[in-house]
């Protein structure tokens, strides 16, 4: 396998193209976005990740081909990959459009007899690759392991975090044919220098990355549940989580006002979906996602609650939000608890103000953007939604000179509350008393 193809060049498929080529392969990557070829094509990075800012080749390099035509990729091609996104719709339903568009693409371009392997690399439930692709491909008259094999290897990319890149992070592979699959375990070795793996049919690795984002949301519920009972019992619970991580095997996870991003709040709905369609209950799984969607609307009655305790008239509180980001040092707002932590303060009667260095918009109607933190005037409280180093290492005194009510919440429980309350703000935080 010496030419590779990457359908989708976002987030994922872009370093996933790079990094191919870096390890010396010719590569053939396509987009459905002019705009994103363009880009590609001059050699700079349309997916907002800055880990991907300097690595682009540059105009001109050799092996690297970039189109928005699928058509002209696929036949130069010995494996494609598919990184195209997998979100849920507005129902909470996994949205296979993109998996289903990009494979008919791919597979009614391939040519006869060369057994192109495409691998599927999108976030999906167990099963999907075999129900989405196998069709077409009988529907197109391809023969499985004559013209085409089908692989699924789940990506783990995580954004702002190089340390775990497509270069340096542990694989799975998951294919009916074996022999496939560990061809395509040498073709992995050679982009990641961590472990790459054989684990079975499809379905395994399938939910193998699933179940891993699953657990995550159900750790991060846990404490969030936590978060909740302890305040009641006048108990801090960070400290409790500080005595029992003393524990060999504790994984500590932190409470904050919810769980955003394309993945952890979204992958446990594929597994709850794949569940229900077999018929077996998955309550743990539906109600740590209960848990976490509540965390935003939870952090807005206490928000409400303190502007009320500091005498602020209902209906003319103004809260400050230090970031919008699902994540720190990341430019993302997608399904942040920003969001339904704004409309809940706003259906109270409070007014919203954002400070967010690494988005430049995309708010809400109706939200005041501070560009300046330091110099945002005339709020009665500030909450901390986004860990990020802008929103914690900030001129704190300039600000609380500027605040109607120096009212600090911290939102994700990484600020010096006690330093901060000698320097006279009145400090809360989401699971510690009030
Ligand atoms: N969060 C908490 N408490 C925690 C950890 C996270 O409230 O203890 C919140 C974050 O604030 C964020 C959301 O959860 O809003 C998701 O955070 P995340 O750290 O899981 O970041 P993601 O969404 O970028 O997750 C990715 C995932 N990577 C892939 O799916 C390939 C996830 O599997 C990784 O474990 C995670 O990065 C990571 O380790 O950073």
């Amino acid at each position: 396998m010496k030419t590779v193809g990457i359908i989708g060049l976002g987030y994922v498929g872009l370093p996933t193209a790079i990094g191919f080529h870096d390890a010396g392969f010719e590569v053939w990557g396509v987009d459905v976005s002019q705009r994103t070829v363009d880009m590609v094509l001059a050699g700079q990075n349309p997916t907002g990740d800055p880990d991907v800012d300097d690595i682009v080749p540059q105009p001109g390099a050799e092996r690297w081909h970039i189109t928005t035509s699928t058509p002209e990729a696929v036949p130069n091609c010995d494996v494609i990959l598919v990184t195209v996104p997998t979100p849920i719709t507005h129902d909470l339903k996994p949205d296979l459009s993109y998996v289903e568009a990009a494979g008919r693409a791919v597979f009614e371009a391939l040519p006869k007899g060369k057994n192109t392997v495409v691998v599927l690399e999108s976030t999906v439930y167990p099963g999907v690759t075999a129900q989405t692709w196998l069709p077409i491909l009988e529907e197109l008259g391809l023969e499985q392991g004559k013209d085409v094999s089908i692989a699924y290897c789940p990506e783990r990319f995580n954004p702002g975090d190089p340390a775990h890149g497509v270069r340096s992070v542990a694989r799975v592979i998951g294919c009916s044919d074996e022999s496939v699959g560990h061809a395509l375990v040498k073709l992995y070795g050679q982009l990641t220098s961590e472990d790459v793996r054989y684990v079975g049919k499809l379905e395994v690795a399938e939910a193998a990355k699933v179940i891993e984002n699953v657990q995550r949301d159900i750790n991060i519920a846990l404490v969030n549940e936590l978060a909740r009972i302890f305040p009641a019992l006048d108990v801090d619970v960070e400290d409790v989580l500080s005595a029992a991580a003393t524990k060999w095997n504790f994984h500590r996870y932190t409470p904050g006002v919810g769980v955003g991003g394309h993945c952890i709040p979204v992958d446990p709905y594929y597994m709850i979906q794949r569940a229900a369609d077999v018929g077996v209950p998955a309550g743990l799984i539906t109600a740590a996602r209960a848990v976490n969607r509540n965390m935003p609307h939870h952090v807005a009655g206490v928000l409400h609650e303190l502007l009320y305790r500091a005498g602020v008239p209902s209906g003319e509180g103004r809260v400050l939000f230090l970031g919008w980001s699902y994540k720190p040092e990341v430019g993302d707002p997608r399904e942040t608890p920003a969001e339904p932590l704004y409309d809940s303060l706003v259906s109270k009667g409070i007014s919203v103000g954002v400070f967010d260095p690494h988005l430049d918009g995309g708010y809400p109607e109706g939200v005041v953007v501070e560009t300046d933190v330091a110099a945002s005037k005339g709020y009665d409280l500030a909450v901390l939604v986004t860990a990020h180093q802008a929103c914690v290492n900030l001129d704190w005194d300039a600000l609380k000179a500027n605040m109607n009510h120096p009212i600090l919440y911290d939102g994700r429980r990484v600020l010096d509350l006690k330093g901060l309350a000698e320097s006279g703000w009145q400090v809360h935080a989401v699971g510690r008393p009030v």
